[in-house]
């Protein structure tokens, strides 16, 4: 059984909606930012990061698209993405990792950028520059999906429109911009909270509501 490491409305919002489109046994853990940052916590997840997904034979595994690749290939037969090593699981790959390497950094410097700032003048200007540069990754998957939508694998609804529904939760300056700029992702997100599935786990975050996310 899976043990899922979970905060609302945090990075384990898309391996909680696959865990529940897959309908895998797992157990759902929620966590406090504290007990995240708390250095027990670094024992499963080196970095301190949610999500981390707990395996049978007591290895947990962190970083968000590791989770995603392990669970659809261990389920494949939830059809929750290609059949890996197919062309078009290729192509599902490539997106994710864009997804988990630019545009969830670049939304985490753009929700708060004072890592990067010595002051709050600094840190004001990080922050729109990286929103900026989010809204031109945003601008890439609305290209993808006015192209081939309405999911951004075409017909197929995949794993890959959980994660990027999340990413748009945290959308800046809000979820509510985010739609307006970019009607493709928010005709995506409503599809995603229409699933019959996800409705009490998207609860469960505080999440099923536009705009839910205030963090
Ligand atoms: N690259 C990581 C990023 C995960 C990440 O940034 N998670 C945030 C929550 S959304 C976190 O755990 N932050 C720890 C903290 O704020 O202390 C992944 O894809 O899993």
């Amino acid at each position: 059984m899976y043990k899922l490491y979970n905060v609302k409305a945090w990075g384990s919002v898309s391996i909680h909606c696959l865990l529940e489109e897959m309908e895998v046994p797992y157990t759902n853990i929620w966590m406090t930012p504290e007990q995240v940052r708390a250095p027990e916590f670094r024992a499963l997840s080196p970095l301190g990061t949610i999500p981390a997904l707990g395996l049978a034979d007591g290895h947990t595994l962190f970083e968000s698209a590791a989770i995603v690749s392990f669970l659809i290939a261990a389920h494949p037969e939830k059809h929750l993405s290609p059949v890996p090593g197919s062309p078009a699981h290729g192509e599902f790959m490539s997106i994710l990792h864009f997804m988990s390497t630019e545009l969830y950094p670049t939304t985490n410097i753009a929700l708060g950028g004072s890592g990067y700032a010595s002051d709050e003048a600094q840190e004001a200007f990080i922050k729109a520059r990286a929103r900026d540069r989010a809204d031109g990754y945003w601008q890439f998957l609305e290209t993808r999906l006015a192209a081939s939508g309405p999911w951004l694998m075409g017909r197929d609804f995949s794993a890959l429109d959980l994660y990027a529904f999340m990413l748009s939760l945290w959308g800046r300056p809000s979820e509510e911009a985010l739609h307006a700029r970019f009607p493709g992702i928010a005709k995506l997100a409503t599809a995603v909270r229409a699933r019959p599935k996800l409705k009490a786990v998207l609860e469960s975050h505080g999440v099923m509501k536009l705009g839910g996310y205030t963090g």
